[in-house]
This record gives structure tokens, sequence and C-alpha cells, in this order.
């Protein structure tokens, strides 16, 4: 029988309206702290902050190195703009995710990062998004930019997860939850429960493609992770109108059995919160998806010895 025994935990996910290009940090940070006082408020233990949470959505703009790019980076984390946000994670013992880019001025290495800070305000865990999307050079036909692959590297972790604040903890980053792969290997390792900041254009830069099926796009990918790993996911926006770009919302909390059972309504800073029960995963781990019963990586070796697909050549019934 499976164990169905409790371990609970409220954790909340801290959506943010727009972020102005000239909005100053420490104004950005005061409304980070708004929203954690609001979740401890509401009994959370955890909140998740957006991808990129400190700035606007700067790779919608072309920039060459130099000062004006760097100033969208943090050198330091926690840094002096920074620090309020662990010092209160302390004080109110809340822990929280956040997504921000990150330089390293030693080699000038640039990652889309996110951190898990624990309850005492100590960083226990470091994420450096795999799956960059867009492109990385000026492309004059897009509306907007996407120029993720030029500002960032790609991520050198991996997907590792933590054991911290109850559960085995993972992250990942916006594009992330569009690849399987992201979930599966963080289901690998046991993972019960998954943060995952993101900002998407409302609108796809490249053709036409209405709104709710990129919001469609948007849960399902994430609903897909929860059923298939038997983990929650709180999957948090950046959402409105964002320096003339829109950005969708609809940050929720989605249960193992891939249900959303907290929703956010509007397309501004607003917490939605959920009391978890992290065993909720294990009757999926134990049944369904008995990974040590059930998989057949034997067959599975295509998906890590090549990126793209190969169709089969020839005639008709021909294999590859
Ligand atoms: N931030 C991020 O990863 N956004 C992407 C949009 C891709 S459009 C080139 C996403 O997958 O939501």
């Amino acid at each position: 029988m499976p164990d169905i025994s409790s371990r609970r935990l409220t954790v909340a996910a801290a959506q943010m309206g727009p972020v102005a290009r000239a909005e100053p940090r420490s104004r950005v940070v005061a409304r980070l702290l708004a929203m954690m006082h609001e979740a401890h408020g509401r009994g959370a233990g955890l909140v998740v902050f957006p991808e990129l949470a400190l700035t606007t959505f700067f790779p919608r703009w072309f920039m060459e190195d130099g000062a004006e790019l760097d100033a969208f980076y943090e050198a330091e984390m926690p840094g002096p703009g920074t620090q309020p946000l662990f010092d209160t994670a302390a004080a109110l013992s809340v822990g929280f995710y956040l997504g921000y880019a990150e330089l390293i001025r030693e080699g000038g290495r640039r990652y889309n990062t996110s951190i898990l800070v624990d309850r005492q305000g100590r960083i226990v865990g470091k994420y450096r998004k795999v799956h960059l999307p867009g492109h990385s050079e000026y492309e004059p036909a897009r509306p907007w930019q996407h120029l993720e692959k030029r500002y960032f590297e790609v991520g050198d972790f991996g997907f590792p997860v933590w054991r911290t604040m109850g559960g085995v903890m993972g992250m990942a980053l916006c594009n992330d939850r569009r690849w399987p792969e992201t979930f599966r290997v963080m289901g690998m390792k046991g993972v019960e429960l998954v943060m995952l900041g993101y900002n998407t254009p409302a609108a796809n830069s490249l053709g036409p493609e209405p709104h709710h099926v990129r919001m469609l796009h948007n849960h399902l990918s994430m609903q897909a992770g929860a059923y298939q790993n038997g983990c929650w996911v709180i999957g948090t926006a950046k959402a409105g109108h964002e320096d003339g770009c829109d950005l969708m919302g609809g940050s929720c909390i989605i249960a193992p059995s891939g249900e959303i059972v907290a929703q956010a309504h509007t397309l501004e800073d607003e917490v939605v919160t959920y009391d978890c029960d992290l065993e909720e995963g294990r009757f999926n781990k134990q049944t369904i998806f008995d990974f040590a019963a059930h998989r057949r990586p034997e067959h599975y070796g295509i998906i890590t010895a090549q990126a793209g697909a190969t169709e089969p050549a020839g005639e008709d019934g021909a294999t590859l």
C-alpha cells in the first residue's frame, strides 16, 4: 500500500505586474517584500517570484556589451539592493525562489539564474537556465527581440534538486517548462516540488497564435510535468504591459495530479497560495509512474544522442 501520511507546506506564487525599464531596484524589491509579507500572512513558508524578477525583460532590446547592458545584471547575490529580501526571509521564516540576471565579472560570464533561499535566509540552491529561447543577433522582422541567446550562456549545472524546507525541491526557468526533459531529469532525482518563473509574451512575434492557445501551452506543459513526475509545480509570471510588450499572466500552483489548484486572475502583483501536501506525489510515483518498474531507458537513447529530429529516409515503411 502506498504511504499516505502527509507533509504540508503552504506555498505562494508571487506574480509581478510589469517592471518598467526605469524602475529602480529599490522599488522592485519593495514590491517583492510586500508580497513576501502577504504570503507570510497567509501562512506560506515558501514564495516563488518570477524569472528576471528585478528588472524589465531586457532581452526584448538589442544592446551592445557595456554599462547599459550590465545594469540589468547582478554581480553579487545578495547585494546591497537585494539584502532586504534575505533579511526579511529570515525574520519571517519564509523561503523564496528568485530569478535574476547573473554576471560573473571575472571572465564576464552571464546566466539567466534562479536561487533558492531557505527560511534562515541562506542560499541553498542555484540554477542556471538551460533552454535559452530566441536568437543572438538583431532580427529586424520581429516587432520585439528575444535576445536570450545573446545575453546568456547555457546553464552549466544541469537540473539539480535540493532536500530543503521539508521536501525535495527543483528549479527551472520559463522556456524550460516546454521541454519534458526538464521535469523528467528532476523526476529521476525524486523531485517533489518544482519552482519556475516566467516572462512570456502574450503574442507570438513570428506569427499569429491566439492568446488562449498560448496560455494553453503555458499550463499544458507545466501540468504535464507535474503529472508525469508526481510533483507539485509552481509557475510564476511577470505579467502585463511591460515597456510596450504584453506579457501573459496565468501564474498557478499545480498538484501532482496535474490539476491547477490555484491561479492568479490579474496581470498585476498578486499572491496566490495553496497548502500543499508534499506526500501527494507519492501515489503516482509508486504506481503508474513507478520509474524503476516501468521506464524503458534502453529505448530512449536517441533523446540524449542528438538534439534535432531525423525523419526516415527512403521508401515508405523504412525505419531509422
Ligand atoms: N523567457 C522565456 O523563456 N520566454 C519564452 C518565450 C519564447 S519566445 C522566443 C517562453 O518559452 O515562454
